[in-house]
């Protein structure tokens, strides 16, 4: 996320085009070395592991038993970025604002005991622990893209199950129209939580139809391993067809509301980020370009941009959730 330079002290962080190149290969020099083992291994060899472990071992990453999913656009063709730029260049600002610090600096999450506590316009709220969660449904094999605001894009297999399975199951009264999501905001743990550079918590939201789509991921693993704590652990929210900021990482509370939520971003600011935040060619950032992107892991500086697709390619699902609506308005 680009912010601009403010009065509340804040400089505007090192965009991700400009991270000087040498300290970035450096840090995937040793990403590679420590992921060595596992992110070679074919997911059916990690699948043989035993999955009760996985939250039982926090620092390792065990294997999640995944089936292959049934549901409309959780597959593609494309090359799957490199498990080290996944792991390595991240947007998590509770660790840091650089694309390198959550990998430096998320080893002091503490995943377990985590509890998701499920609340506000509903029959059966509840709160449930990790274990449980895991267990609700199926973990499904999925890949999706992953496109940040910011201009780059990644291509991610993802572990989970879609959001609708666990909204079900708190039986949503018909006055909600919203979901609510709250990520953890620990001072002690998480560095740069106080600091004002968002408000605290991370909060995210989506409009029922949305949250209910059957491509709207809660995800607990990716490359057939736990989550890495920089990349959300030990469960978080993956929306393809957003803006990579809806996606929302290490989630506590899930809250069904008649108002459309404030989101951090949308409070920092208004006019860059809005409510919807569909990934969207031809609505570009009031600062930059939303046309194109640069796909993590091709070729550096010279590499290509790809042309950006409406929906981030998933138009085919999702078009129909926003007929009627003026998308630049609602943006
Ligand atoms: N709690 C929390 N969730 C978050 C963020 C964050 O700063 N805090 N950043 C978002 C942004 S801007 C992006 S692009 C994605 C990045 O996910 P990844 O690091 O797994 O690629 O996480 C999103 N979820
Ligand atoms: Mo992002």
């Amino acid at each position: 996320m680009h912010l601009r330079r403010t009065d509340r002290g804040f400089d505007r962080p090192t965009p991700s085009e400009i991270t000087p190149r040498t300290v970035y290969e450096a840090r995937r020099a040793w990403l590679r070395q420590m992921a060595a083992g596992a992110a070679g291994l074919p997911l059916a060899a990690w699948a043989a592991r035993d999955a009760q472990a996985a939250f039982a071992r926090p620092g390792k990453l065990p294997a999640l038993q995944t089936v292959p999913s049934k549901a409309a656009g959780a597959g593609t063709d494309e090359a799957v970025t490199r498990y080290e730029d996944v792991t390595g260049y991240n947007n998590y600002y509770e660790f840091g604002l650089g694309k390198d610090d959550p990998a430096r600096n998320a080893h002091t999450l503490r995943t377990s005991p985590w509890t998701v506590e499920i609340d506000g316009l509903a029959a059966k709220p509840g709160k449930y622990a990790i274990e449980d969660l895991l267990k609700l449904s199926p973990l499904e094999d999925r890949i999706y893209r992953l496109r940040c605001v910011e201009g780059w894009s990644m291509v991610i297999p993802w572990a989970g199950y879609s959001l609708s399975a666990l909204l079900k199951r708190a039986e949503p009264l018909s006055s909600a129209k919203y979901v609510e999501f709250h990520t953890l905001a620990d001072k002690a743990t998480m560095p740069y939580v106080g600091s004002r550079v968002l408000e605290w918590p991370y909060v995210e939201g989506l409009r029922m139809d949305e949250a209910m789509h059957p491509l709207t991921l809660l995800a607990f693993g990716m490359y057939g391993e736990v989550l890495p704590n920089q990349n959300g652990a030990p469960v978080r929210l993956v929306v393809p067809w957003k803006y990579g900021f809806k996606s929302a990482k290490s989630i506590v509370r899930i809250r069904f509301t008649d108002r459309e939520p404030r989101t951090a971003w949308n409070k920092a600011a208004p006019q860059e980020y809005g409510f919807y935040s569909n990934v969207n060619p031809d609505v570009d950032h009031p600062r930059w370009s939303q046309a194109t992107e640069r796909r993590i892991g091709e070729g550096g500086l010279f590499a290509k941009r790809r042309k950006t697709l409406p929906f981030n390619g998933y138009g085919a699902q999702v078009a129909q959730l926003y007929a009627g609506m003026d998308l630049r308005k609602q943006f």
